[in-house]
């Protein structure tokens, strides 16, 4: 009894000393303490014991996700902070204090609620999150992009997500509020649903990325000025899971840096077991070339599609893309996880850090064990910086390519306006959004037109049923391209000009969301008109996102007007404008502040 009492005095504190104690921006992620990831969460399963009852990879829509009748709660507070996730001390900014953020997980079919309150000062700024893949059929409002589907959360405001897990698989989310993940808004999240291939554990996430020590806005800047050394800044480390000591002697005077602060991320993993691994490129701009020293790995997944499995040793990630691999280990002590960059046209960080490092133990070797292994370089930049072969990655659930009801072509080309920023163009115009005037709110009033157009680069596809895009670049840079609200077809890809015939399986071609276009090459793409609403096609490279690599879709107009968009998302704005009103927002990419600010009704 009186054990007891004690320990209920005792734990209270206990816990609080943990919680105080806890570093601003550590995270489980890359730690021991990282738990194996469950098959699905627990409760109200279906018939069958899974909570998708039999639907099944082979035979069941991947699209059509089940009721499950169950709603998963999240709560971010996103605030700035200061963290070394490196050793290198940053100004950040984090949610709920965590570098990454913490992981949403669901089960397929399940809806997501995340409550998200701005707790960003010191300056304050605007915020917003995207769910990264995600169809968002039944919410196109929940999509999480200012100036297209909400005006942006207020600082001291709090704003309620609620969307359906409509696909499964492995995704993340960001801030989709200028260049803002870049300094820590961002996290992982996982979707458990059927699994077509054989494994006998979920290590879990790794995202690799690579990682600016200044604050964004100084990305920013120096990416859109017109001074080509500023401009050709690379990154200062790369990350696995939020770490990588970063070599000290290389940080910039006057700046507070202690690399013994800072760990290698660790698995633990036994031989001879198969394990999958959930990786994403959570990163700024670079291609990312994943690969486990000596070992080969089984490509399973790209981006929220499963596909037919197939062997490699690296694997390629463009900002945005992930992959899901099947791991074996073999061996004895520790072996080395690696992430490298090109360091040339396919991104890089500084040349002296352009590849991170992680540990993985083997059965029971002790922590401290450093691996001696060695791998292989990345592949050799031959400027295509593409992804893998089309005619490997196809989709396990077969879907033939429809014929398109139009062909809409895109050229992409980098200049200089009037004042000499740095932007992208996409068929001559940069994209500048206004944050007071979301496009689909205008849509559900039957507004197609814009004063600012054609700075909105909007395209309206009516009531085509089957939209086929093709985009060329006209510049020296790769471009993880991204469409939200669908995944696409692949069909095409290459330098140069697309001859206008070949595709890549028309039985079957790759589906993704996030698809690298080469340097002076074409990416032909296409997308079924499923889902009413105003889509963002753009680049997922932070600053040319920011320089107006940003296009939108408009799906079925008519039928947006037919849905009823919540209240919420007009008060939102309410208070976004009320909050730009009293306040000039420092701003300067493509994320726009309205120049005469009105009243909404
Ligand atoms: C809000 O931000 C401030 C300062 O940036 C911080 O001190 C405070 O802990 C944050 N609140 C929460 C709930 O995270
Ligand atoms: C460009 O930036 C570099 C690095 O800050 C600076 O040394 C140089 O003077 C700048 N050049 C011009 C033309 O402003
Ligand atoms: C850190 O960088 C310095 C300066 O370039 C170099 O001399 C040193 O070898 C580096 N240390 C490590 C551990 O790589
Ligand atoms: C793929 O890699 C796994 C793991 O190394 C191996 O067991 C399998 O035989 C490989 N398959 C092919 C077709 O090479
Ligand atoms: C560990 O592996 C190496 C290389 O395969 C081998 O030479 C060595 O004998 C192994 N050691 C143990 C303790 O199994
Ligand atoms: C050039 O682009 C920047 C960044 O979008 C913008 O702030 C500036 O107003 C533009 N200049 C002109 C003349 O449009
Ligand atoms: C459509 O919206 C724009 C941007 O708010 C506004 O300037 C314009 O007057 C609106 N058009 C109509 C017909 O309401
Ligand atoms: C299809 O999209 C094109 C390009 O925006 C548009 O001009 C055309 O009117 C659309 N066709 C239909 C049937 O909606
Ligand atoms: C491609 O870019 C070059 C300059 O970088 C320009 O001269 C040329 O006109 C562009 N081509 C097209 C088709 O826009
Ligand atoms: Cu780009």
């Amino acid at each position: 009894m009186f054990v007891g009492r004690l320990l209920l005095v005792v734990l209270p504190v206990l816990a609080l000393c943990t919680a105080d104690s806890k570093p601003q921006g550590s995270s489980i992620l890359g730690t021991l303490q990282q738990n194996r990831l469950p098959r699905f969460l627990e409760n109200n399963p279906l018939p069958n014991g899974l909570p998708w009852g039999n639907k099944n990879p082979k035979h069941d829509d991947p699209k059509h996700p089940p009721h499950t009748g169950v709603t998963r709660y999240y709560d971010f507070t996103l605030s700035r902070g200061t963290a070394s996730p490196d050793g290198f001390l940053k100004q950040v900014m984090l949610v709920n204090n965590e570098f990454p953020g913490p992981l949403v997980e669901a089960n397929w079919g399940d809806w997501i609620q995340v409550t998200v309150h701005n707790n960003i000062s010191g300056p304050e700024d605007g915020t917003s999150i995207h769910w990264h893949g995600l169809l968002q059929k039944e919410t196109p409002w929940m999509d999480g992009v200012p100036s297209i589907s909400q005006c942006p959360i207020a600082p001291g405001s709090t704003f309620t997500y609620r969307f359906r897990a409509d696909v499964y698989g492995t995704g993340w989310y960001h801030s989709h509020y200028s260049a803002q993940y870049l300094d820590g808004l961002f996290g992982a999240m996982v979707i458990y649903g059927p699994t077509h291939t054989n494994f006998d554990e979920d290590l879990g996430v790794i995202m690799v990325q690579d990682y600016f020590h200044r604050p964004y806005f100084s990305v920013l800047k120096d990416e859109m000025s017109s001074n080509v050394t500023l401009q050709a800044q690379f990154a200062d480390n790369t990350l696995i899971n939020g770490r990588m000591p970063f070599n000290c002697s290389l940080a910039a005077r006057g700046s507070t840096c202690d690399s013994s602060d800072a760990t290698y991320s660790k698995f633990r993993v036994r031989t001879g077991k198969t394990y999958k691994l959930r990786l994403i490129n959570s990163g700024a701009g670079s291609i990312e070339y994943f690969s486990i020293d000596n070992h080969q790995l089984t490509i399973i997944s790209n981006d929220f599609v499963d596909i037919i499995p197939y062997n490699t040793t690296i694997v390629t990630l463009g900002t945005g893309q992930r992959t899901d691999v099947l791991f074996t280990p073999r061996g004895n002590g520790s072996i080395w996880m690696r992430t490298q960059t090109s360091g040339k046209f396919c991104g890089g960080a500084r040349s002296v850090a352009p590849k991170a490092q992680a540990i993985i133990l083997l059965d029971d070797y002790p922590e401290d064990t450093i691996p001696t292994t060695t791998g292989n370089p990345p592949p050799v930049d031959n400027g295509m910086c593409a992804n893998d072969p089309l005619d490997l990655t196809l989709p396990y659930y077969p879907i033939a390519l429809p014929e398109p009801s139009v062909t809409y072509n895109i050229l992409i080309n980098q200049g200089f306006n009037a004042t000499g920023q740095k932007l992208f163009y996409m068929n001559g115009n940069s994209f500048q959004g206004d944050y007071n005037d979301p496009i689909l709110l205008l849509a559900e009033q039957k507004n197609y037109s814009y004063p600012y157009d054609p700075k909105w680069n909007v395209v309206n596809f009516q009531t085509n049923s089957s939209i086929r895009i093709n985009v060329y670049n006209n510049n020296t840079s790769p471009h993880p391209m991204h469409l939200h609200g669908h995944d696409f077809f692949v069909l095409h890809e290459g330098a140069g000009l697309w001859d206008g015939v070949s595709i890549n399986h028309p039985e079957n071609p790759q589906r993704r969301d996030t698809q690298n276009l080469a340097p002076f090459g074409h990416v032909v793409l296409q997308f079924d008109a499923d889902n009413p609403g105003t889509w963002p096609f753009h680049c997922h490279i932070g600053w040319h996102l920011s320089q107006g690599l940003f296009m939108t879709f408009m799906e079925r107009p008519n039928d947006i007007t037919q849905r009823q968009i919540p209240l919420v998302m007009a008060e939102t704005c309410t208070k976004w404008d009320a909050f730009t009103k009293k306040n000039v927002v420092d701003q300067i990419d493509s994320g726009l502040r309205k120049r005469e600010r009105t009243v909404r009704r």
